[in-house]
């Protein structure tokens, strides 16, 4: 019999790549989409058919913040495998709207922890959550799975509390509850307002002639980037292993943003040209300044410096990254060229 999967999340970055990778390996495969004005399903359109062809794909409508509909979605799926990658993941939009973060990143959660209990499924499903480096904020750097949580923003503080519900649900109720403590990982599918897809789409459309400058927040924040393709791959193995525990998904290597906006600006031939400090830095390309600061992109709190230490997925796991910093550059910046192409035609 075929392995079912849940995806809460499942029209974001990571929810279509884990969909494709979950399709691949033969599973059927239930998601759970949101409601919203306009279509959401662009990521998964690809593998996403009319629900009245055979398909191993299906989607369900649900709201993490709506008990009920988790808890009906969870008793007609049956799942084997719940992986809950929804969130309103945005750290600069969580200061905006604390409130909401906090609902549907810390409380769907228990919401999906609790029917799973209520259910008497404990014994069936294996849970992933989806932790993540933001909730190391300000601690020092290598970050560990031994390193101290120190989160600087609603959202940090809203997935630390997923991240020791799941653990306390593991102990108290013997769930096969997991989390991966996952550093940045972006793509071609990566929300346009992410750091690395916006200076990607304005550097391109600069090249192309579509657009004329691209405004940045701290450019001197180091990240620890990598794909979301590998990261995905992490996610089903830690549901793979024997026993439940959490693991620090991250490539190990750190980069600033500015040395970020560099490598895409070499990729696209574009000789970038700094000048000035602090809020007055400028990016040149021919002499014409098509790089600002705007102080609205710089965040309450701050976390300046993230840089993993994934020895024990490397070693449990049997995981390690194809990509590299440059490899991924490539790839969103190639994908980035080729949708604004054909845009225009
Ligand atoms: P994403 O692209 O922002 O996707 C988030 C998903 O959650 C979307 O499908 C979104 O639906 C859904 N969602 C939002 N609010 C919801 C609600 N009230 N009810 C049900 N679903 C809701 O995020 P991602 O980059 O794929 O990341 C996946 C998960 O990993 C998130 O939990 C994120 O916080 C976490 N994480 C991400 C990273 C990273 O670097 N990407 C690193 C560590 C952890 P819509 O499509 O309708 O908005
Ligand atoms: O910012 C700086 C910003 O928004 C990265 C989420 O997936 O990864 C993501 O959170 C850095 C920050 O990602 C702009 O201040 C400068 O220092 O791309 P980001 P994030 O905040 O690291 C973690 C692991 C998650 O879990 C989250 O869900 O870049 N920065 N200028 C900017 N950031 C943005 N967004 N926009 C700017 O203009």
């Amino acid at each position: 019999m075929k392995k079912k999967a849940l995806i809460f999340g499942v029209t974001g970055q990571d929810g279509a790549y884990l969909s494709k990778l979950l399709l691949k390996k033969k599973y059927k495969v239930h998601g759970v989409k949101r409601r919203s004005s306009s279509l959401n399903t662009q990521r998964i359109d690809d593998f996403y058919l009319d629900p009245h062809q055979k398909t191993n794909f299906y989607l369900h409508y649900g709201d993490l913040s709506d008990s009920l509909s988790v808890l009906k979605i969870i008793e007609k799926v049956k799942p084997d495998e719940i992986y809950n990658l929804g969130a309103q993941s945005h750290v600069g939009v969580s200061f905006d709207v604390p409130e909401y973060t906090s609902n549907v990143t810390a409380l769907g959660t228990l919401r999906i922890l609790d029917s799973i209990r209520n259910l008497k499924m404990e014994k069936k499903v294996r849970y992933y959550q989806a932790g993540t480096s933001e909730m190391f904020g300000a601690s020092k750097p290598p970050q560990s799975e031994k390193t101290n949580f120190y989160p600087r923003s609603p959202y940090a503080a809203a997935k630390l509390y997923s991240h020791w519900i799941t653990i306390n649900y593991r102990e108290a109720y013997n769930i096969f509850a997991c989390n991966g403590i996952l550093f940045n990982h972006e793509s071609p599918l990566r929300g346009e307002t992410f750091v690395t897809r916006k200076i990607v789409i304005a550097l391109c459309k600069i090249l192309l002639g579509s657009s004329e400058k691209l405004y940045l927040g701290n450019l001197y924040s180091k990240r620890d980037w990598g794909h979301a393709e590998d990261y995905v791959l992490a996610m089903w193995k830690i549901l793979q292993k024997n026993k439940p525990s959490d693991y620090v998904i991250s490539s190990d290597k750190q980069y600033s943003v500015k040395y970020f906006v560099n490598l895409v600006c070499k990729e696209l031939g574009i000789k970038i040209v700094w000048k000035g400090i602090g809020i007055k830095e400028k990016g040149f390309w021919n002499k014409k300044n098509i790089i600002s600061i705007d102080r609205k992109y710089f965040r309450p709190t701050e976390v300046e410096s993230l840089l993993g230490n994934s020895k024990k997925a490397r070693k449990e796991l049997n995981w390690k990254p194809k990509h590299n910093i440059k490899s991924l550059v490539k790839d969103m910046v190639n994908s980035e060229i080729k949708n604004l192409k054909s845009s225009r035609i």
